[in-house]
């Protein structure tokens, strides 16, 4: 759906707005001024001469694709945390060569307890933990391989560090999701196509079936240069962990339930669709563009995940330092932001527990959250809007939904309508500098223009314009003061609906004009080979599969 949006969106639109805003707002004075005969009068005739208006009005229609319940769980989470920790800990690598002999791993503190506290105490509610990396070894006591925490000295080989996590991750009501690296450099049948597909997939059905819910599944799509060919069976792969855990999603490059961003700075692209043609990418050959942005016309619904590291590398190195909660919080904004999920990597030292100075950073970035997003600056505005389904009187899709917290209650215009505006009377004159908007997405994904003006010195002045929206999109702009504001959807799939709209005081975060899409990561325009992050080991390229 498009339209015209030349005078509605234009600096210079009427000042008169202000009155159709104050005329259309309910007061507290003029239900004073009703007496109580007239109003059990107005009961009467509402009940008799319009019987039916008590009726529900049904929610719009969801427009497809839509999310799968496992998929809008994932994203109501807005932040994972993982955590990279193997031999690679122990001799600061961050690509074993599966050759790393096993009795290195033993992290005399180990305590899957404080990964599980920290994550929560930060605010993530989903922990991701490398079941097995790239070099092989297992976390587990997998009974396909020797190499594994069987053949190390911790807890006298009897110790399980998934076990100990899931439980922990249990006891909190953390979500948990494992990372099992497809390409294997010390398993011997790797490169047996059939032979190591099943190996493969042995290891899977222990993960999935011994240690409770799993809520990711997480599928690396690394591969070294020079490595022997081999077919990974993908289909059997997905069909079988979404049998053993239909509440899990499955993330890689390609879906199917979450795609990889592109890139491994955290960054989305500012127009970020969750819609996505999983046929027009395949794993281990990703687009970044593609992947960055989604794709308006897709037919699935697979939303972005961002990971990241707290650290230079993945694996946890005594050489290296977290960065800034500040770095943080630009993350943030341009993933989590920006409809997607932030998997933010916190790597346990070798002694088996997360460092403080990385506790540090992550306290220090939830106070800057707490201190920009708890205090909506409009959560006492009064609302109007150009339609509301249902017409006025109609409760259900009130523009005053856009207030309360979640998805599930949401401002819905009327029907084939040619203006989507919101209108705030902030009732004193309030500066900010951060957007925050919500769409309800089980009923699928819409916007995809929109922007904000001020009534300001006389006139309305466009603050800022923004593409696509989705779970939640957080847009930062210079300071600007002003009591009145209108939200415009300029362009939209199907009739627009919003469940957030907030604004926020950021006084901490210096803008960045830095390109929305910056990859660290990739070294040419090849789509398929991008340098190692950070790897104190090799400095080879990674192939993707
Ligand atoms: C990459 C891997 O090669 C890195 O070691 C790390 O696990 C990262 C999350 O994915 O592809």
């Amino acid at each position: 759906m498009n339209k015209d949006t030349s005078s509605s969106s234009s600096s210079s639109s009427s000042i008169n707005d202000i009155s159709y805003l104050k005329m259309q707002t309910p007061t507290l004075n003029s239900v004073k001024t009703i007496s109580v005969h007239t109003l059990t009068i107005l009961i009467i005739l509402f009940f008799t001469v319009t019987p039916h208006s008590a009726l529900k009005i049904p929610p719009p229609l969801p427009i497809l694709p839509l999310p799968s319940s496992p998929q809008l769980q994932w994203q109501l989470s807005s932040m994972a945390f993982f955590l990279h920790f193997g031999p690679n800990t122990f001799t600061d690598s961050e690509w074993g060569t599966g050759q790393a002999n096993p009795s290195i791993f033993n992290p005399t503190r180990l305590n899957a307890s404080q990964w599980v506290h920290v994550a929560k105490e930060s605010g993530f509610s989903r922990v991701i933990l490398t079941a097995k990396h790239h070099d092989g070894f297992c976390l587990w006591p997998s009974e396909y391989t020797d190499y594994s925490v069987k053949a190390s000295p911790w807890r006298n080989g009897k110790g399980d560090v998934v076990a100990e996590l899931a439980m922990a991750a249990k006891e909190s009501g953390v979500a948990l999701g494992l990372y099992l690296s497809p390409w294997d450099r010390h398993e011997k049948c790797y490169g047996k196509t059939v032979e190591y597909n099943e190996f493969y997939m042995g290891q899977m059905v222990e993960l999935l079936t011994r240690y409770g819910d799993i809520k990711e599944v997480w599928l690396d799509g690394a591969k070294g240069e020079g490595e022997k060919d081999i077919e990974y069976y993908f289909d059997v792969w997905f069909s079988l962990i979404h049998q053993l855990q239909p509440g899990a999603v499955i993330f890689s490059d390609a879906g199917p339930d979450t795609r990889w961003v592109g890139d491994e700075a955290g960054v989305a692209g500012s127009t970020c669709w969750s819609l996505f043609n999983r046929s027009n990418a395949a794993i281990g050959g990703t687009d970044p563009q593609y992947s960055q942005g989604g794709d308006p016309h897709g037919i699935d619904w697979l939303p972005a995940e961002c990971d990241v590291s707290i650290r230079p590398g993945w694996f946890w190195h005594a050489s290296e330092v977290p960065k800034s909660a500040l770095k943080l919080l630009d993350i943030y904004y341009r993933s989590a932001g920006r409809n997607c999920l932030l998997l933010l990597n916190v790597p346990p030292n070798s002694s088996g527990l997360i460092s403080d100075e990385d506790i540090q950073v992550l306290q220090e970035f939830k106070e800057l959250r707490r201190s920009i997003f708890s205090n909506n600056l409009a959560k006492n505005a009064l609302l109007n809007a150009s339609s509301t389904r249902g017409g006025n009187v109609n409760s259900q899709f009130s523009p005053y939904n856009v207030l309360e917290e979640g998805i599930y209650t949401y401002w819905a215009p009327e029907e084939d309508q040619s203006d989507w505006v919101l209108y705030l009377d902030l009732q004193e004159s309030v500066s900010f500098n951060v957007l925050q908007v919500q769409e309800p997405i089980h009923l699928g994904q819409r916007i995809i223009e929109f922007h904000l003006e001020i009534l300001n010195g006389g006139g309305w002045k466009v603050v800022i314009n923004g593409t696509t929206v989705g779970y939640k999109r957080l847009l930062q702009f210079p300071t600007v003061q002003s009591q009145y504001l209108k939200f415009v959807i300029d362009k939209s799939r199907a009739d627009p609906l919003i469940s957030f709209l907030g604004i926020h005081m950021d006084q901490f975060s210096i803008m960045s004009h830095a390109s929305d899409t910056t990859s660290q990561t990739f070294v040419n325009g090849s789509q398929v080979i991008r340098q190692v992050p950070y790897n104190h080991s090799q400095t080879s390229t990674i192939q993707y599969m």
